[in-house]
């Protein structure tokens, strides 16, 4: 029996910022091709071994915020990738692909007489190429391999020479590369075991997992690979199967959630509703995500499916023009999709609103309806909208159609890199093979720059990072983004003049915290007195999203639940306090509705914001209560703070203002804004981190379940 070891594809991006690939760790998690091949395995009683490329990229930039040596992520996986194998099965993913054919050709130096086999969403249509380019690969399983590849093995290890006959596989006959006809597709997927999830070392502390629960899509977008590959062919696990599965990986493994996997589940709404209906009457709790469309979904299926335990569906939208959406072939109505991630957001449900520029034919208009619908989807506090740029994937009809046109401008869609640094040796290995990489290519753009789609990209996707209600309150106020943007980018010109500004050359500037901060300063001194109607309501949102950075360290609190004379209360470092002119509240909602900004009320407000546990929580305070707030200082006792209050001459109806401030002090603990220490608090000088909005990482799938920010 040989010994086999499956590699995994990468599937995570270097986020760069240590915070955010941190977070991105959560969504990654085991990969299924790999561990339903292992489980298949199994069965013929191999015992596969599994590297994790994605586990192994989280130490590596753990290894490498510690270390001062430099060493490429490829070097620090040939390290750890193990020798002796008699067969190694490489998974492969396009936007990984160099680093794969990278480790393919060292497993192939290091073991000599090992067979190196690729399959996955990349090799698989990109065989004969890569067989031609890369002699170190000696077969290629296409397409899906749950049959193929065991009956491979099996007819390997028993030196049978029918494995040369095996529909699926691409391999080398002498100098020659065969291609074999298709395999067929696996039509009962109930018959597929589970994966194979011990393999995966870090289950248990995933709190959830990605599930396939079917396969194919018969639509025929001109962007999307899921065609060939699925070969269109929607296949379901049945209800039962798909309840089973999940109970038991919950009773196994603790998880809670699951991202349940197929391009486009709800196709056949007579199923999704049959899976609501087994979750219900099983009586289990979980909680779950899937891929829809927004025409094939509706509210009462969208309130069921929440019932279910539904809490985040992907919406590739793709694109906000009504033109595009006919070009690109995906011809969604987009006021209805408006209306689902409404629905959707009405039932709590998190949407991914997946978004791409940069089409051929995309022009100045259609980009700008990208960029508004982005924007405005914002209005609801969980949808969280994501833009890509165009990637000629290999094997979509918009890469046959311009195959042979394409260019290598090095701006790097996130549907194809690998990080954000790409690693020089596969830059070159990606020049040499248009064919293979085709995904770092790009099309040709007619009426618009790449360069610019692609700052207009980074422009809102890190608006949406840094702000919550800036953006749509600008696109509210003004109509018109891109004019926005345009005007940002000659301010940035104009007003360049400090080293700071520079780019750090690999990330985009937008990534930045920087970002931030010139981007309050732009609307302040040109936003504000150049373009704004609604300027009070504008200045009111910037005020609120410009918190301070903190200039003290972290106190010494001796808590106390005693609320007496002595004590001493303090507002909690967790919280940002603003003052406003204008109801907060209104103002939000009418961003959310889309009403006039000018008519929002004019009123004293305390707005105080929280961001305890990247949860944020904001709470309007009547003026009384905002201005007993500002005297909790931690630094003066209760009746110290109460002699203040009496002398701040508020309106108080008659009460005294002794029993006002306590009555006061005892609403702000309840509310947990402030706290109460037995000492004035000594305050640290270590720096504590900017207080901000927190970031989101951009998820390329399905939303993972995230805070609520409703204001109280
Ligand atoms: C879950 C998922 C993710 C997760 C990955 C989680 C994880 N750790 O696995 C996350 C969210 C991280 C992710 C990210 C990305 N993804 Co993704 N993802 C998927 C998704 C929806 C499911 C993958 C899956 O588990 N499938 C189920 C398993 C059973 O199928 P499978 O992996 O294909 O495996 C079968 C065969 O391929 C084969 N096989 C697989 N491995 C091997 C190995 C060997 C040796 C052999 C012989 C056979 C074999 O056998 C398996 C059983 O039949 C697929 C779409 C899909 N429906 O498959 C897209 C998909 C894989 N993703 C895709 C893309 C483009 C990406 C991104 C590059 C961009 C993006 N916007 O999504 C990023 C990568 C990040 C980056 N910027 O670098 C494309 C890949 C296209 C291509 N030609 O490579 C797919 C196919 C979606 C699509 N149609 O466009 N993704
Ligand atoms: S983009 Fe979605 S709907 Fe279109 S073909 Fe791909 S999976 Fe199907």
């Amino acid at each position: 029996m040989e010994e086999i070891c499956l590699v995994t594809a990468l599937t995570v991006s270097d986020f760069i910022d240590p915070d955010l690939t941190a977070d991105a760790h959560a969504n990654t998690g085991a990969q299924l091709g790999v561990l339903t091949l292992a489980a298949l395995l199994r069965r013929q009683n191999y015992q596969p071994a599994v590297v994790n490329l994605d586990d192994l990229f989280f130490e590596y930039v753990d290894w490498r915020s510690g270390s001062k040596a430099a060493e490429t992520f490829f070097s620090f996986v040939a390290r750890h990738l193990p020798d002796g194998f008699a067969v190694y099965g490489l998974s492969s993913i396009c936007s990984s692909y160099p680093l794969t054919l990278r480790l393919a050709q060292e497993i192939r130096k290091r073991n000599p007489h090992a067979r190196v086999i690729l399959g996955g969403p990349q090799a698989s249509v990109v065989d004969v190429a890569t067989m031609h380019a890369f002699p170190c690969v000696d077969i290629i399983v296409r397409g899906e391999a749950d049959d193929t590849f065991p009956s491979l093995l099996h007819l390997l290890d028993n030196q049978l020479p029918e494995w040369e006959k095996l529909p699926g596989i691409t391999f080398r006959r002498r100098d020659e590369v065969v291609r074999n006809t298709n395999a067929p597709v696996v039509e009962n997927l109930d018959r597929l075991p589970l994966p194979a999830f011990d393999l995966d070392l870090r289950i248990r502390d995933r709190g959830g997992v990605h599930l396939e629960i079917g396969r194919g899509c018969p639509f025929a977008c001109t962007f999307c690979s899921t065609n060939d590959f699925f070969r269109r062919n929607f296949r379901l696990k049945s209800p039962a199967t798909m309840v089973a599965d999940i109970t038991s990986l919950k009773a196994k493994y603790g998880l809670n959630y699951f991202s349940l996997v197929h391009d486009m589940y709800t196709i056949d709404r007579k199923k999704v509703v049959a899976f609501c209906d087994e979750i219900l009457a099983s009586g289990e709790k979980f909680t779950w995500g899937c891929s829809a469309r927004t025409d094939c979904i509706d509210d009462d299926l969208l309130q069921l499916m929440a019932s279910a335990g539904c809490t985040g569906i992907f919406f590739g939208i793709e694109t906000g023009s009504q033109r595009l959406q006919h070009v690109i072939n995906k011809k969604l109505d987009l006021d209805e999709a408006r209306q689902r991630i409404e629905a959707a957001d009405r039932n709590g449900i998190q949407t991914t609103i997946a978004l791409i520029a940069g089409f051929p034919e995309e022009t100045r208009d259609d980009l700008r309806d990208t960029i508004h619908f982005f924007i405005d989807s914002l209005r609801f506090d969980h949808a969280e909208p994501q833009c890509s740029l165009l990637a000629p994937l290999a094997a979509t009809p918009i890469y046959d159609q311009h195959k042979g046109h394409l260019i290598f401008d090095q701006i790097f869609s996130d549907m194809s890199h690998q990080s954000w640094q790409q690693d020089p040796i596969e830059i070159e290995m990606i020049k040499a093979h248009e064919d293979i990489f085709p995904n770092f290519y790009a099309i040709p753009t007619g009426e618009l720059d790449r360069v610019y789609v692609k700052e207009v990209i980074d422009f809102v996707t890190y608006l949406a990072t840094w702000f919550r209600w800036l953006p749509v309150a600008i696109l509210h106020d003004n109509g018109d983004l891109l004019m926005v943007f345009d005007r940002w980018r000659r301010w940035r010109v104009e007003r360049r003049a400090s080293a700071t500004d520079e780019d750090n050359g690999w990330t985009p500037y937008y990534s930045h915290r920087r970002f931030h901060t010139e981007f309050l300063e732009f609307v302040e001194t040109c936003y504000l007195p150049e373009m704004a109607q609604a300027t009070a309501a504008i200045a009111a949102i910037a005020r609120t999203e410009n918190a301070p950075p903190r200039e003290r360290g972290k106190p010494i609190v001796e808590e106390t639940n005693r609320l007496d004379e002595t004590s001493v209360p303090y507002k909690l470092d967790t919280l940002f306090v603003v003052d406003l002119e204008v109801d907060y509240k209104e103002l939000i909602d009418k961003l959310r509705n889309k009403s006039d900004l000018n008519e929002v009320t004019a009123s004293d407000a305390t707005v105080v914001f929280s961001n305890e546990d990247e949860d944020l929580e904001v709470w309007q305070l009547p003026p009384l209560a905002g201005a007993l707030l500002r005297l909790c200082d931690g630094e003066h006792t209760v009746a110290e703070i109460t002699r203040e209050f009496s002398l701040l001459d508020l309106e108080l109806n008659d009460i005294p203002p002794e029993k006002a401030c306590l009555f006061g002090l005892v609403q702000l603990l309840e509310d947990g804004v402030i706290g109460l220490s037995s000492a004035p608090l000594i305050w640290g000088n270590e720096a504590i981190p900017h207080f901000s909005i927190p970031p989101k990482t951009t998820n390329t799938q399905q939303p993972w379940p995230r805070a609520s920010r409703d204001i109280h």
